[in-house]
């Protein structure tokens, strides 16, 4: 019997099982509905929070790089008017989206609440990716070819040496070392595994229950990887360069490194009571 994920926290984080209704506090692109036509479609899920300065340049780069991607932006209602140019965007093609919500509630429960619309509306491949322009929309090809024979991509700062640009040794220390105890307490062998330039293929999407992922911060990525993984999924890792952000503000922060810490192992005793 599965337990009742209510008790836990983080509840008003978590999105409620798929319904034709949207979520309170989110307006849903009724546009996409129309759009979504399967047939090997992307949807890139570009989560933003006071991403004025970059969002105008990474959108119709990333959709430069193939006819089958889409883009939707899942905003939280940010404060620097990211929402009204996501808007504008959206107006000029049929191509872009916008999901809004009503504050900050996120990095995970908002590429949740994009998965469950692209889900919905039929795209078969379902891309994670920074707005701050941390991730060269060019890699989506690669990403376009891995996911043909594989269920999950994830891109690697760590797979053929270290390939982060301007970061401070201490911040490249922390999360070098992250992944190394993600690998060691929950065994995924994954070079990288608190990355957020992936994509998953709908079939791993639909096999996990978004009301349990728990994560929002960087275990966000560990959990999705691990659920994927014991879900008898296979997942690749494709190299690519990170470069950190020019503009806006890093919504890192010490609770995000702390939930991370802690939630390995929750993932590691869930997954070997076979609770997850
Ligand atoms: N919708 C939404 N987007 C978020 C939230 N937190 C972060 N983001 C976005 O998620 C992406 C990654 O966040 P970043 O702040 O760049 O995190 P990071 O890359 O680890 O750190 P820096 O690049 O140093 O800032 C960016 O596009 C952010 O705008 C959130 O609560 N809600
Ligand atoms: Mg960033």
């Amino acid at each position: 019997m599965r337990e009742d994920t209510t008790s836990t926290d983080a509840v008003d984080e978590r999105v409620r099982p798929s319904t034709s209704e949207p979520r309170s506090g989110e307006s849903r692109p009724e546009e996409l509905r129309a759009r979504a036509s399967g047939g090997g479609r992307g949807l890139v899920v570009l989560p933003t929070f006071n991403e004025r300065e970059s969002l105008g340049s990474i959108v119709p780069r990333i959709l430069e790089q193939d006819d089958r991607l889409d883009v939707l932006v899942v905003d939280d209602a940010s404060p620097d008017g990211t929402g009204d140019l996501a808007e504008e965007l959206a107006g000029r093609s049929d191509r872009i989206f916008v999901l809004h919500r009503s504050g900050q509630l996120g990095l995970g429960s908002a590429y949740l609440a994009g998965f469950r619309e692209g889900l919905e509306r039929g795209y078969d491949v379902l891309f994670e990716m920074d707005s701050d322009l941390s991730h060269d929309p060019a890699y989506l090809r690669d990403f376009l070819g891995a996911i043909e024979s594989h269920d999950v991509v994830v891109g690697s700062r760590y797979l053929r040496g270290v390939n982060v640009v301007n970061w401070p040794m201490s911040r490249l220390l922390l999360s070098y070392a992250a992944n190394k105890y993600a690998r060691w307490v929950t065994g995924l062998r994954l070079t990288d595994s608190t990355a957020g330039f992936k994509c998953f293929r709908r079939e791993v999407l639909e096999a996990i229950d978004f009301d349990r992922v728990a994560s929002t911060g960087y275990a966000f990525q560990i959990e999705m990887n691990f659920r994927a993984w014991k879900g008898g999924f296979d997942i690749a890792e494709i190299p690519i360069v990170f470069v950190e952000r020019a503009e806006g503000e890093s919504k890192m922060s010490g609770r995000i490194v702390r939930e991370a810490i802690w939630r390995v192992w929750w993932l590691r005793f869930k997954g070997i009571f076979g609770r997850l």
